[in-house]
C-alpha cells in the first residue's frame, strides 16, 4: 500500500466530473487500498478519487467515531443517491483538499445510496448521521463540487484566497 498526495483547492481536477469505473481489476483494488490508507493517515473520514488526481467514480469512507468500535472501511464505486429524506441536517464540514477551513452545510439527513463493490456486485444502504453527510460530500467530489460551493460567494472567495496563499507558501518551501 502507498500514501497518495491529496490535491489542494483550487485545482481544475477537483472541478471536473469523474468518469464511471468500468474495469474491476487489481489496479482498482490497489487504488482503493491506497485511498483508504491515505484517508486514515490524513486523518479523514472520507476521500474521493479526484482528490488524489484520479478522475474515476470511486470513494472511500469510514465514519466510525467511537475509539472502542471496530473500523468500517467502505469502498463505493459508481455510487448513486436513490432517495433523500425531507428532513435536513446541518454539519460543520471540512475537506482534506481545503485544510483548516470549516463551514456549516445543510444536506438531507438521510440518504439511500446504491453502488458497486470491488467485485462489481451491487450494494444498497441507507445512511444517516455523519455517514449521510460524508457520503454526500464524497459524491459531490465525483461531480466536481466542493462544500464551499454551498457557501455565499464572499465566504467562498475568502476561503479560496486563503488556499491560493497556502499553496504559494507550500510551493516556495
Ligand atoms: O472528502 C474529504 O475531503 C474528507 C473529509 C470528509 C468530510 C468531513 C466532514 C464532513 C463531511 C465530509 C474529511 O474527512 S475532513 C477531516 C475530518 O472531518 C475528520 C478528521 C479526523 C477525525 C474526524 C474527522
Ligand atoms: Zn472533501
Amino acid at each position: 500500500m502507498a500514501l497518495k498526495s491529496i490535491l489542494l483547492h483550487p485545482d481544475p481536477r477537483l472541478k471536473a466530473t469523474a468518469a464511471p469505473v468500468t474495469d474491476f481489476d487489481k489496479t482498482l483494488a490497489r487504488l482503493a487500498d491506497d485511498m483508504l490508507e491515505t484517508m486514515y493517515d490524513a486523518p479523514g473520514i472520507g476521500l474521493a478519487a479526484p482528490q488524489v488526481g484520479v478522475g474515476k467514480r470511486l470513494l472511500v469512507m469510514d465514519c466510525v467515531k467511537e475509539e472502542n468500535s471496530a473500523p468500517r472501511p467502505m469502498v463505493l464505486i459508481n455510487p448513486e443517491v436513490t432517495w433523500v429524506s425531507e428532513e435536513r441536517n446541518t454539519y460543520e464540514e471540512g475537506c482534506l483538499s481545503i485544510p483548516d477551513q470549516y463551514a456549516e452545510v445543510e444536506r438531507p439527513a438521510e440518504v439511500e445510496v446504491s453502488w458497486l463493490d470491488l467485485a462489481g456486485a451491487q450494494q444498497t444502504e441507507r445512511f444517516g448521521g455523519l455517514w449521510a453527510t460524508c457520503v454526500q460530500h464524497e459524491i459531490d467530489h465525483l461531480n466536481g463540487k466542493l462544500f464551499i460551493d454551498y457557501l455565499k460567494p464572499l465566504k467562498r472567495q475568502m476561503i479560496t484566497r486563503k488556499m491560493v496563499k497556502l499553496k504559494r507558501e507550500k510551493a516556495r518551501a
